[in-house]
């Protein structure tokens, strides 16, 4: 009987540590044009609970590792729109993306420039 008790708690211990850390890497299309798009994208994603981040001015690829028991892909998506940039599910609040700098408005290709 007690050694059916020490596995079983054995056990729960171990799934409770594997659930505490869930590294994800994973990439997704954000949409953007220059260099202050990719600061402004960085730095909205260091945050608690992402590892590494790094965007892609050519590709428009995020590049991301994050940990799932901290932050869930939608906060992720959530964090990116809410400065202003168009994610491939999620669209950034018009409010916020007229408010950008001119170089940097991605939906409107006449009136930006591309380094
Ligand atoms: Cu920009």
């Amino acid at each position: 009987m007690k050694n059916i008790i020490l596995i079983i708690a054995v056990i729960a211990i171990s799934l409770s540590v594997s659930a505490q850390n869930k590294t994800v890497k994973t990439s997704f299309k954000v949409y953007g044009n220059c260099g202050m798009c990719k600061e402004r994208i960085e730095v909205a994603l260091d945050t608690k609970g992402i590892k590494e981040v790094e965007w892609d001015v050519d590709t428009k690829m995020l590049q991301i590792v994050y940990d799932s028991s901290k932050i869930s892909m939608q906060q992720i998506h959530q964090k990116i729109t809410a400065v202003g940039h168009d994610t491939e599910s999620d669209k950034a609040p018009d409010s916020i993306y007229v408010n950008l700098p001119k170089c940097c408005l991605f939906r409107d290709n006449k009136n930006t420039h591309h380094d």
